[in-house]
């Protein structure tokens, strides 16, 4: 089965920095929903027209298009052996429909990236600077924080719930920092 890590914590806690490196160094598949629709808008495809307004706006995609999404890319060859799953799932809903999928209590472990507010938007508007994201605006990230805890906190219950551990990782500090306390919550497991 291969481990399989999913990646918790609000935007700009840095699960796609620290997802793509670790999905790396252990030899996963890094699966980012955020990455997979950006890039269906950029290719202009029925689900990016879709999701690109909404995405603008930081609210949520619906679950079916992401569920199809993502159950299509856990059907691919190289994610038999393992993934790490960043951004998805996000609401309850779509955590009881990955269950349906792979089987209930099969994911290894959550990781929970945790940052201050303020920190999540610096960060994210220092990215708005950097990479001119169009989601990167300053209401924009506030709709995103709000979004969060309403929809995708819960999952920091859900999951206990289900017999899979949550690990809380400090994610204040330089990347190397976070990549190396998420190394050592990992390897205790
Ligand atoms: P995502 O792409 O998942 O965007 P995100 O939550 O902002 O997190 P991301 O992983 O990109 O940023 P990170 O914290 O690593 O989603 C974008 C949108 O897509 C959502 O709002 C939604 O509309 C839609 N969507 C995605 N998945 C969905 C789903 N499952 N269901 C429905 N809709 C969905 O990094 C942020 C910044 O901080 C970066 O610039 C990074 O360089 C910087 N940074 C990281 N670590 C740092 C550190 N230690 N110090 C300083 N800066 C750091």
């Amino acid at each position: 089965m291969g481990r399989r890590i999913v990646f918790l914590g609000p935007p700009g806690a840095g699960k796609g920095t620290q997802a793509e490196r670790l999905a790396r160094a252990i030899g996963v598949p890094h699966i980012s929903t955020g990455v997979m629709l950006r890039q269906n808008v950029a290719d202009g495809t029925d689900l990016g027209l879709e999701a690109q307004a909404i995405m603008a706006a930081g609210e949520l995609v619906p679950d079916d298009l992401v569920v199809a999404m993502v159950d299509e890319r856990l059907g691919q060859d190289d994610a038999a052996c393992g993934f790490l799953l960043d951004g998805f799932p996000r609401t309850l809903a779509q955590a009881e429909a990955l269950d349906a999928v792979i089987g209930e209590g099969t994911m290894e472990i959550a990781v929970l990236l945790e940052a201050d507010e303020d920190e999540l938007v610096r960060r994210l508007m220092q990215r708005a600077v950097d990479e001119g994201r169009d989601d990167d605006n300053e209401d924009t990230i506030r709709n995103r924080l709000r979004v969060y805890r309403q929809e995708t906190e819960p999952l920091v219950g859900y999951y206990p719930e289900h017999g899979v551990p949550v690990l809380p990782v400090d994610g204040l500090g330089t990347i190397d920092d976070v990549f190396a306390r998420i190394v050592a919550v990992l390897a205790e497991h």
